[in-house]
């Protein structure tokens, strides 16, 4: 069996509720994925690890979610030469502010691609890849497109509920 295309990785387990997301959007556009927990700063040699072999093992893009002083999505970036998505996970005290600034504001000459905060952030990290992955893949390209003709007819088919 091939390498999945999209590696998810995360700092804790505690960030799947989140990431789940984007492996269900992967799931629908049926692009292959793996996921696995690595943490910047509980498992720094996995994270080495991973990252120097993300390209040879077969990965094609990296989606990352961490939360707090997310430092995960940069770091792998700094080792691979790979795409990488990162996923500002919603932390408990500044409700993923954190995340998001840790993720976004990378100086300049390492790029991280940075998605909204949470579950929404991580769909579209799903759905990120497999735009970026169906510029080589004609019929994941008709897939994408198909999927958000379905979104759109959902939205106009919808009709708007009021009780006043
Ligand atoms: C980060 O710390 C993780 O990405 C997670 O969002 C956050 C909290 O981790 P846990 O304490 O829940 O393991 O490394």
């Amino acid at each position: 069996m091939s390498t999945p295309k999209v590696a998810i990785v995360m700092g804790s387990r505690s960030d799947w509720p989140t990431m789940v997301n984007a492996a269900q959007m992967l799931d629908e556009l049926k692009v292959s994925w793996h996921a696995q927990v690595v943490s910047a700063h509980r498992t720094p040699d996995d994270l080495y690890q991973f990252a120097k072999n993300a390209q040879q093992d077969g990965f094609q893009i990296i989606i990352a979610g961490a939360g707090g002083a997310a430092h995960l999505p940069g770091m792998l970036a700094s080792m691979t030469p790979l795409p990488v998505l990162g996923v500002p996970v919603k932390s408990k005290s500044l409700a993923g502010l954190d995340s998001l600034l840790s993720i976004a504001q990378m100086p300049k000459g390492i790029s991280v691609g940075t998605l909204a905060i949470g579950d929404a952030g991580a769909a579209n990290a799903g759905l990120l890849a497999s735009q970026i992955l169906a510029l080589h893949d004609p019929e994941l390209s008709e897939r994408v497109q198909a999927w958000r003709a379905q979104q759109t007819l959902k939205v106009q088919q919808e009709p708007l509920e009021i009780d006043l």
